[in-house]
């Protein structure tokens, strides 16, 4: 009987091994109105015991959305399109200017200061996240 219990107690112990997923401060950065790209930036906080992948993202004001970052190539700083964003336990990460983002291309419209974007996040085991990013001239 103590051995039964041990065996359910680990098969348990594996199954509540699960991601977290909380998103934070999500801005949209506010570009020249002849600007047909921007890019969304956030913290993503995984405060759970195993990883997550964000696999893509969309949002409502471009028709191509890209997970991307920055790399400095012999001295200049170019953007690479990444297939996916993991996300380690109890880590969090930071999307910034300079590093990684979320690329908006061909934006449907000019970026207003203040204008609310609102972007679907594709986590592997979190499912779609929807968020809401204002326009933030930063
Ligand atoms: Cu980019």
């Amino acid at each position: 009987m103590k051995r039964l219990l041990l065996a359910v107690g680990l098969v348990s112990g594996v199954a509540l091994a699960k991601p977290d997923i909380v998103i934070k401060d999500p801005w949209v950065r506010l570009m020249p109105p002849t600007s047909k790209v921007s890019a969304a930036y956030m913290r993503i906080e995984n405060k759970g015991d195993s990883k997550d992948v964000l696999l893509w993202a969309k949002s409502s004001v471009s028709k191509i959305t890209q997970l991307h970052k920055t790399i400095n190539s012999n001295g200049i700083m170019k953007m690479v399109r990444v297939k996916k964003f993991t996300i380690n336990p109890k880590q969090t990460l930071v999307l910034k200017p300079g590093g990684y983002h979320i690329m908006l291309i061909d934006l449907k419209h000019p970026l207003k200061k203040g204008e609310k974007v609102t972007l679907w996040l594709k986590f592997k085991y979190s499912g779609i996240k929807k968020i809401v990013a204002p326009v933030e001239d930063k």
